[in-house]
């Protein structure tokens, strides 16, 4: 039996380069090895306002994408979070073992919630209860996601042992995979905050950005004082940009180092828009020749697959929770 791995992303705005990294890169190479699950995540996607209209539209492009990315519609199953119910009812039982001090704790809240705690929806607090629901249901066995999701997936494993520890052993407890390089991409106008789909255009380089669009995002990335091309503590810019340009090329950091001595950010920055343009071109092509109807066909199916394996679990969950 293969191991099995889930992750998802929300289609909430637009994806991003850092969502690439950090996350799909690794479910690309992930998948051919494990038994994968990759989920359209939009009943998070809900804790914050969208467009109904929109939202649909994103489910549908976020999907493309994914397979656009590498993700193999025969090698992996997709799926969309909310085609699977059980999702929102082990959401709700976690919820019945979760601390809502537990839950206030999450730096994401914190963020996201703002000083106005007050007013902020429930759904935004439940967020990591329905995200632990998302990975238990499947006995998954690794989460590859980017290091902003550690204290999610921590929080994860810790009800899943409170669960099995109160009412018997129900859940694979899951490890989180993070890759070494690009677990956290930060922003373009901001390198001490991460790259965000909600942030400002500015903010990142979306996977569908045209030429045009990354040429300008890219040449407008703040920099840092001094000129020197190197990555370091005191050098967030550089070391974000030379990360990316790593990642996109395979090139070790202390290579591009050193191919650079010498020379300006307005070169580091003109080879790496040329690179990334090279490297989204395919991607987009794919995403365009992917017909409605073929994503129709594919979420169905992936949403048949995955009901049936969440419905084992859901069943083991409520066998000894005396319900159903
Ligand atoms: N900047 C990043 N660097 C590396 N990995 C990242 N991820 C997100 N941002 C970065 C990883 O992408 C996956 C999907 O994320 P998500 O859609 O679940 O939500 P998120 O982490 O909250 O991503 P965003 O882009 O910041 O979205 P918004 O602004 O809507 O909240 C996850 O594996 C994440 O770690």
């Amino acid at each position: 039996m293969k191991q099995r791995i889930l992750s998802g992303i929300q289609p909430s705005g637009v994806l991003h380069i850092g969502n690439y990294l950090g996350a799909l890169k690794q479910w690309v190479e992930l998948q051919e090895t494990y038994d994968a699950l990759f989920c359209i995540v939009d009943l998070h996607a809900i804790t914050v306002k969208q467009d109904p209209k929109e939202l649909r539209a994103k489910i549908r492009e976020l999907a493309k994408l994914y397979i656009a990315c590498g993700i193999g519609p025969k090698k992996s199953t997709i799926f969309v979070q909310s085609h699977v119910p059980a999702h929102t009812e082990l959401g709700w039982i976690l919820n019945t073992i979760t601390k809502i001090s537990e839950l206030e704790r999450m730096t994401q809240f914190k963020d996201k919630a703002g000083k106005n705690r007050a007013h902020v929806n429930a759904g935004l607090l439940c967020y990591p209860t329905l995200m632990a629901a998302d990975i238990l249901l499947y006995q998954t066995d690794l989460v590859p996601v980017g290091e902003d999701q550690t204290q999610h997936l921590e929080l994860t494993r810790t009800l899943a042992k409170r669960f099995n520890t109160q009412f018997g052993e129900v859940f694979r407890i899951p490890e989180g995979y993070f890759p070494k390089a690009g677990a956290r991409i930060m922003a373009l106008d901001d390198p001490t905050v991460k790259m965000s789909k909600s942030g400002a255009p500015a903010n990142y380089l979306a996977l569908l950005d045209d030429e045009k669009t990354i040429r300008k995002k890219v040449a407008r990335a703040v920099t840092d004082s001094g000129s020197e091309i190197k990555a370091a503590h005191d050098k967030p810019a550089m070391t974000n940009l030379l990360t990316i340009t790593h990642l996109l090329s395979g090139e070790s950091i202390a290579d591009i180092e050193h191919r650079y001595r010498g020379k300006g950010y307005r070169e580091l920055k003109q080879d790496l828009a040329d690179r990334v343009v090279d490297f989204l071109a395919p991607i987009q092509q794919r995403t365009r020749n992917i017909s409605d109807n073929e994503i129709e066909t594919l979420l169905q199916e992936g949403a048949k697959r995955a009901r049936e394996i969440a419905s084992q679990t859901l069943t083991d969950v409520q066998r000894v929770l005396g319900l159903g």
